[in-house]
């Protein structure tokens, strides 16, 4: 460490936050976590069951001053998750993702700023917009932010927050712009396991459109690589992009996954496009590979989506009681979509 052990994780109860605290608690015995977290719709408690005394749980909101500023002037580093995510979500009601992500990165920034503590801040490959299905170009650190969504958009400006705190108050922290992200504990509301439950409960996925939109996936546990080597050793002030080239296009996943679970591959339903839907990400990673010698670990993505199949075949309970929300959710979208 170039700090010392003292940890604060927000958004620690969600997808990605959760498996970077099991990763963190397993890897770094001497390492003390602080999870702050809201515990939203997204927010899940037994994602964090297990483990021991070196994790504290905080029940709080990241827009609430006077708490983050307490934990954040007893940490020695703050690695902030904590997001509203969920596109369709953006589309219906795009407050609570001003809210969140710009408002609550901001009182992150000016306590981490009174307190001169290490910050790493979790970023999205959807702030530069989408690529052509035939453009051979990739995301890079130099690409231009041109996001599409409340929920791109929101992330773009939290990112921006983050670089003039670094310039403008010399606050030390990093960025890292990752892919799409698949492994255990990720919402039921997101694609992939969206459709995995479906099939596990007899019905069919559902995809946007034609199909044809392509997605840069990521196991969870390399973005969580990708993360430590920034905090590690990255350059403060610096952007990185982690991704580990996994362009699918949606309809070749829905195949992948019907076919390993037993049933037709044709065995899926077109719906409604998403408004705006991004068409292409793709990411370079030249940058964290080469500067930072991090390479991903699950290469074959075939092996990775199956495991994510076992896991939710496994942990029915863990996904369950959220299933039925989730659906009456984007049941209701489709109305007010028409
Ligand atoms: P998630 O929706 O699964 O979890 C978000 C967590 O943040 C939840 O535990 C929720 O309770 C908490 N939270 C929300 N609002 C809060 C608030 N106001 N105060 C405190 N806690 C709050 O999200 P995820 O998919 O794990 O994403 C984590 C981060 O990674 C986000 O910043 C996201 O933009 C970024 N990211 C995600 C992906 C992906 O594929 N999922 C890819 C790249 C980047
Ligand atoms: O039922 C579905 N059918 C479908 O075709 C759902 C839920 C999604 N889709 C499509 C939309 C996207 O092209 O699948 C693709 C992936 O959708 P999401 O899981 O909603 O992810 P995406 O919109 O790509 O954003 C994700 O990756 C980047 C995360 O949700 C973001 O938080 C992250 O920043």
């Amino acid at each position: 460490y170039s700090f010392g052990v003292r940890i604060l994780v927000t958004g620690g109860a969600g997808f990605i936050g959760s498996n970077f605290v099991h990763l963190t608690a397993a890897t770094r015995p001497e390492a003390e976590i602080v999870v702050l977290d809201a515990f939203t719709y997204a927010g899940e408690p037994a994602s964090l069951a297990g483990l021991g005394p070196q994790v504290k749980i905080v029940r709080g909101d990241i827009t609430d001053a006077p708490l983050v500023d307490r934990l954040i002037g007893a940490s020695d580093v703050v690695v902030h998750f904590a997001a509203e995510t969920h596109n369709d979500n953006s589309l219906a009601e795009p407050a609570p993702f001003v809210q969140t992500n710009l408002v609550g990165t901001y009182t992150l920034l000016e306590a981490v700023r009174r307190h001169d503590v290490r910050y790493h801040h979790v970023s999205t490959d959807e702030v530069y917009g989408d690529l052509d299905l035939e453009d051979p170009a990739r995301f890079t650190e130099a690409t231009p932010y041109n996001p599409s969504s409340p929920y791109s958009a929101t992330k773009a400006g939290s990112d921006l927050l983050v670089r003039a705190w670094v310039r403008s108050f010399g606050v030390r922290a990093t960025i890292s712009n990752c892919s799409n992200n698949y492994g255990p504990r990720q919402h039921v509301e997101k694609f992939i396991p969206r459709q995995i439950t479906n099939i596990l409960d007899g019905g069919r996925p559902k995809l946007y459109g034609d199909g044809l939109n392509v997605r840069d996936w990521i196991h969870v546990d390399d973005h969580n690589a990708g993360v430590w080597a920034i905090i590690d050793r990255g350059g403060i002030g610096q952007t990185y992009l982690i991704g580990a080239d996994g362009e699918q296009s949606n309809k070749a996943v829905v195949e992948q996954l019907l076919c390993a679970m037993g049933r037709d591959s044709g065995d899926y339903d077109h719906v409604t496009d998403r408004a705006g839907h991004d068409r292409r990400y793709a990411i370079d990673s030249t940058k964290l590979r080469t500067e930072l010698g991090w390479a991903p670990r699950y290469g074959d993505f075939a092996a990775g989506l199956h495991a994510t199949i076992e896991w939710y075949r496994a942990n029915e309970e863990w996904w369950r009681p959220q299933k039925a929300a989730a659906e009456a959710k984007y049941a209701d979208q489709a109305i007010i979509g028409g």
